[in-house]
């Protein structure tokens, strides 16, 4: 397992459609231990392969936050299938857009469909945090970030100063060139 570098706004890569998994096989697996673990060590409640440079409809998610049981969950190729007609509003963060928070209004509940790890079809209801972090998810595999459910003033506003702090830190030498070995 490793702990993957998580890509950030702006980066072409976030705005990419992801391809569908053909099967869950080993490969595939591997990623999703690398996600999860890659998740629990920002820490975050969620996290689709599109984040770690990956293009495939891959996403893990555990919402608990460490208070009560573990719920992970690890799904390819997520669909929503149902959405319920009344909406949630609640304060979103990305790992993608770090330190930046807004409200985004969704579907309170939804219902996904999904290939879990063993490669079986599988359904899960959900509302609340899950149903947020769901939809959060199966966004970024569509190249859709929180941002682009806000007003454009306040997305220019996020993607600005990422890039502006993206451009400080590509010349103050203090990270690693792209693809280095550490
Ligand atoms: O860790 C995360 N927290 C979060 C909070 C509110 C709504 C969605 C999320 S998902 C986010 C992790 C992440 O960026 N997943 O793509
Ligand atoms: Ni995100």
């Amino acid at each position: 397992m490793a702990v993957l570098p998580i890509i950030t706004a702006p980066d072409p890569v976030l705005k990419k459609v992801a391809s569908p998994v053909e099967r869950v096989d080993d490969d595939v697996r591997r990623l999703m231990d690398d996600m999860m673990e890659t998740m629990y060590a920002a820490p975050g409640i969620g996290l689709a392969a599109p984040q770690v440079g990956v293009g495939k409809r891959v996403v893990v998610l555990d919402v608990s936050k460490r208070e009560g049981p573990p719920l992970a969950l690890q799904m390819a190729n997520p669909e929503i299938v149902w959405a319920s007609d009344d909406d949630a509003i609640y304060e979103e963060g990305c790992l993608s857009l770090p330190e930046h928070y807004a409200e985004v209004t969704r579907p309170a509940a939804v219902k996904v469909r999904y290939l879990d790890r063993e490669d079986e079809i599988r359904e899960l209801s959900a509302d609340g945090l899950l149903a947020i972090c769901l939809q959060h998810e199966i966004d970024h595999l569509d190249g859709i970030l929180f941002v682009d459910h806000i007003s454009a003033l306040k997305r220019n506003m996020i993607l600005r100063k990422l890039l502006k702090e993206k451009k400080a830190g590509a010349t103050s030498g203090d990270r690693e060139p792209a693809g280095a070995v550490v």
